[in-house]
Order: structure tokens, then sequence, then C-alpha cells
């Protein structure tokens, strides 16, 4: 899916700013239509934000359900004749949208854009309200999976990952016109034979006309072009996207009528190529090794609501820091930060929101006993979802050349035969949409070598391991022990192993002279060793601490304020473990 811009064919407006908003615990506005007028008994919310931490109020933070967001928009009078269309880059976790009276979109998942053809709802020149009802439930069907318990005041939501389950329109919200003929998609695929680059392309359009793609290099000048609307652009002495050097070309996709251009998209392309070849993960044919985090979309405030500040500035601390890439756990981020991530050189692994698929973890952390895979827990209509997640995923982020690697879910049940089941199918529709590249899932540690049966499906080892912490708690050399044999054991299956999370958490200001679990001293000294292990065992060719920054999750005896397994506090400031991250990834601290 195209994400809106300008052009000379295209005008966008962003709808962002504070909207008028109300919760519904008791499902109500459903019933009685709330979006047939003005919004009652409403107050003001900024957009993009999550809602729960905006009022000081915990019947905000702990809301169960419906949740409605109105605002009016006049559409720009110059639209008229225009295809006119309404897009919400994330609704978390669903939502239902209408325009004036009608209902013009739903849609499921929370970290995906949608959008609707409203061009038969407005009239340019004139007003229109916008009523959007975001649903944060969830479900055995949902992705990630969660429960709705009755408690004694209310609804409670129960959930199986760690962070907090934010809801309500965290990206901003669009009204765009193309003209009614129009590009609708464009797919790339990048190549590289020694100094000459390839782009073969696809364009879906609408209506009719022909079809052309011209390749522009950052200075401006055209390097190739070709007509049709799927084709190959060959590019003579290539500069090559690559790690730390986030080089793009524009690919301008025009649709012509004769002599004129009728609509017009210019897409940044990066000239890349991604493999596995035995052990080693080659970027443009060189050995690549990961340094970075997992990190989440996480702020003070906001929540999880998107913030170009923020992702300035958590970028301007992975470059002090020395991080060449990211995974984005546990969810597909804002496209603003792909983008970023793309003219930046910033290497990204790419998450769906399938976490906390895994009853053995919830029994220890939750106390609860469930199955997970079966008829009344996650079943077939949650394995349609996440592979309607897989898909979404893969149409919105694969032209991204800062994407190398596609996470289809984190820590889940690895096993068991229902496992295999559930999972087979969907690395088989990843490399479907996108043979391009490899695919994994980031195994957890109650499935270490010999008992998980996933890893084996995927291209690339992915670990998540918190020896030094959730097992041998303040024994640094025990803990070492266990990686080195476990790590050796991964080797020899011949994949390249990304360790997807190891770390600890600190409170900052505990400092301690012996190990003491919650000190930063501790947190320094755990990865300290994690990384002497890392150094012995040729196949590691990716570390990533978990996790970025301290986080809020639900409440546990085992989180003080949030997750605490951050490098920097919630606010960025760094903890010790920072500067010893930086010498070993910089070298030069
Ligand atoms: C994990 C999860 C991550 C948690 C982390 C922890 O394995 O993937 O979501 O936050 O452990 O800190 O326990």
């Amino acid at each position: 899916m195209l994400r809106p811009q300008d052009g000379p064919t295209r005008e966008l407006k962003r709808l962002d700013g504070l909207w008028r908003f109300r919760l519904d615990p008791g499902g109500e506005g459903r019933v009685e239509g709330w979006w047939q007028r003005p919004l009652a008994r409403a107050r003001d919310i900024p957009v993009p934000a999550s809602y729960n931490d905006l009022f000081a109020d915990a019947a905000v933070r702990d809301h169960v359900g419906d949740a409605w967001y109105q605002t009016t928009v006049r559409v720009p009078r110059g639209w008229a004749g225009e295809r006119v269309v309404l897009r919400l880059d994330a609704a978390t976790h669903r939502a239902v949208v209408w325009v004036d009276d009608v209902e013009v979109v739903s849609h499921e998942g929370g970290y995906t854009p949608f959008e609707a053809d409203v061009t038969a709802h407005v009239t340019p020149g004139q007003e229109v309200r916008v009523t959007v009802v975001v649903d944060n439930r969830l479900t055995w069907q949902s992705i990630p999976p969660g429960i709705v318990e009755e408690g004694s005041s209310g609804p409670r939501q129960v959930y199986f990952h760690d962070f907090f389950n934010y809801a309500g329109l965290h990206r901003s919200v669009w009204l765009y016109c193309t003209p009614t003929a129009h590009v609708d998609d464009i797919a790339v695929v990048p190549g590289l034979d020694g100094t000459t680059g390839t782009l073969a392309y696809r364009v879906g359009i609408e209506g009719t006309g022909a079809v052309r793609a011209v390749l522009v290099d950052a200075e401006g000048a055209e390097v190739a072009r070709a007509e049709g609307a799927e084709g190959s652009l060959t590019v003579a002495d290539v500069h090559p996207w690559r790690p730390g050097e986030g080089y793009l070309y524009d690919l301008r996709v025009e649709l012509t009528d004769g002599p004129e251009v009728v609509d017009s998209y210019t897409l940044p392309v990066g000239i890349r190529t991604v493999a596995v070849r035995g052990t080693e993960f080659l970027i443009n044919g060189e050995p690549f090794r990961f340094t970075g985090f997992g990190k989440h979309e996480d702020l003070p405030v906001k929540g999880k609501g998107h913030d170009d500040a923020w992702l300035v500035h958590d970028v301007a601390l992975m470059d002090w820091i020395g991080a060449n890439s990211f995974r984005t756990a546990h969810y597909p981020y804002a496209e603003e930060v792909l983008e970023y991530a793309d003219r930046h050189g910033i290497v990204v692994i790419d998450e769906t929101a399938a976490v906390g698929q895994n009853m053995g973890l919830a029994k220890v952390v939750l106390g609860r006993d469930h199955t997970t895979f079966s008829p009344e827990t996650i079943d077939e209509r949650s394995r349609e979802a996440h592979a309607q997640a897989v898909r979404e995923l893969v149409a919105r982020d694969r032209n991204h050349p800062s994407v190398v690697l596609w996470s289809i879910a984190n820590e889940p049940e690895s096993h068991t035969e229902a496992a295999v089941d559930y999972f087979a199918p969907l690395f088989a529709l990843t490399r479907e949409l996108d043979p391009t590249r490899p695919v994994g899932s980031a195994n957890m540690m109650f499935s270490p070598h010999g008992r998980d049966r996933l890893q084996a499906l995927g291209d690339v080892t992915m670990l998540n391991r918190y020896y030094g912490w959730y097992t041998s708690t303040g024994d640094l050399a025990a803990a070492e022990a266990a990686l080195g044999s476990e790590l050796e054991a991964w080797a020899a299956e011949g994949r390249p192993i990304i360790v997807t999370e190891y770390g600890a958490d600190a409170m900052p200001g505990v400092r301690s002279v012996t190990p003491q679990p919650w000190s930063e001293e501790y947190q320094a000294d755990l990865l300290a060793m994690y990384h002497r292990v890392f150094d012995r065992v040729g196949a590691v060719v990716g570390e990533h601490v978990w996790s970025f920054a301290d986080f809020a999750t639900s409440a546990g005896t085992g989180r003080v304020d949030g997750n605490r397994k951050g490098v920097f506090t919630r606010d960025r400031r760094p903890k010790a473990a920072a500067f010893a991250l930086r010498r070993r990834w910089r070298g030069d601290a």
C-alpha cells in the first residue's frame, strides 16, 4: 500500500491535532449511532497519541473497549473531480470509520494502515465529520492475543506480552486526493551485479493509461527509464544503499494518456541485496554484523503515539552508541521510522504484532493454564488474522531497503507439533509474498536448542536469551557456561545466529561493587559476558540488546514502573551500560 504524498497530481491534508474524544465502556455508541452527530460529553484529545496516559485518570489508562474520536475537516475546493481518500496510518487494535453518516471502512490490527475511497461521500469545499471508534480489546483471535475478563469493577484486559496495551490513534490521519485514473501500487526488487544495479518494478494502476518509470539519482539526474507496468531498470556505476549510508534513488512512476501525465508517484528506492550464505548474513554480498537493539514505540505521555522529535533523537542516540540496526519489537512501527532508516542507512528487522502466543510463558508469569494452540484459544481464525498481519506488513514495507529480515513472531510456543502446524504455512506465505528477504521468528529460552522446532523453518536463527537474569540470576559464570554451550549447539545447525534479545534490568542510580542484579554495573557486566561468548562463536552475526530504552508494561512484581532493561532510561538518559556498549560498538570511545 502506497504512502500518501504531495506531488504534481496529488495533494495531501494531515488531520492531526486536537480531536474530540469519548470513552464508551458500555459499548453504547454503536447502538445509539454516535457517529451521526457531534460527539456529546467529549473532551479534547491529541492525534496522534495513545489515550491512556493523557488524563491522569485510571479509568482512561485501564479502559477496556470502545473509544470514540471525532473531527471535522473541510475538503479542499480544488479537489473537485479528484478521487478523495481517507487514510489512517494506525488505529490500535481495530476500528470502524464513518464520514458523516456513512461507514466507509473497518480494520483489524493495530499497527498497519488502512484507507477508504470517500469520493462519493464528500463535496470539495464543504466540511465533513470524521468519526472513528477504536476498540482496544485483545482476544484469542487478535494479533497479539489476550483475554477480556469480568473483574469486580468491570472488564479487565489480560495479555501475554510484556508491554503496556496502549491504544488509540497512534499515527497520522490523512485526507488526500489522486486523479481517478492513478498509480495504485508499486513493488520494486533491487539487484546488484558488480558495479551495475538493477531495479525490477511492477506497477498496479486503476483506470487506463500507459506507465513510464524514471529513475533519478540523489543529485536529480536521470539514470534509467522504461515503459510498461512491469520491467527492469539498469543503473551503470550504481551507488548502492548500504548500512551506514542510506543512498536513495527516486523512482518516478507516471501514468500517461498520450502526452499528458495523468498521475505521478515518486518512490524512494535503495539498491542493495540481502542473502544468507551458510552462517553469514550478507548485505550487498558482504558479511554484515548487526549491532543494536530491540526497541519499542513507547514514550512518556504519548504512549505509542508517533513523534518525529523522538525519532530523530533515538536515531541520534543509536548513532552515538554505534548501533547499526534495530528490530521493530513487537509490531510494525510507523512508516516515518522506516523512511528515516532508509535515509540514514539503518538496518531493520521488521516484526509482526504476533507476540505472546506462548502459554508456557503465561503460566510462569501469570499463573494461567491455557493450551496455546487449540479450538478454544489460538485457532484457525487466529492464524488467518496472523496471515493477514503478514500480508499487510509485507505490502506496506517491502520497498524499504532498510528492511532486511521479516520476523513473523516473537517468542511463540515452538516445541510442539501444533506450533509447527500453525507456523509452517505462515513461513511459506511470507516467502511467497517476498522471495527476496530471509524470514525468521524470535525464539524464547523455554525452547532452547534441541527442543525448539520453529527455527529450522526460518533462514536465520533468532534467539532471545536471559542467562544471568531470569536464570542463573546474579551468577554470571554459570550463565556464561550455559550461554556458550547453547550457542555452540545452534551454530552447528549452519544458520547465522542473531541474538535478538539479551539484557538485564537496571535501576538508574543503583550502583554496586559486587554483582547485584538491578544495578547499573550488573547490567553492564552481563552484556560484557554475552559479548565474550559472541566473540567465540563465529555463527553469531548479530547482537541486539534488550532494550534500547525503559518502557511501560502492565503491572507485575518484576516490573518497577515498567521494564527497566533499557540501556537508556525512558527519557533517554544513558545508564552505565550505554558507555560500555559505545566502547564495544564504536571502538573509539
Ligand atoms: C522477552 C520478550 C520481551 C520482554 C523481555 C523481558 O523475551 O521478548 O518482550 O520485554 O523478554 O524483559 O522479559
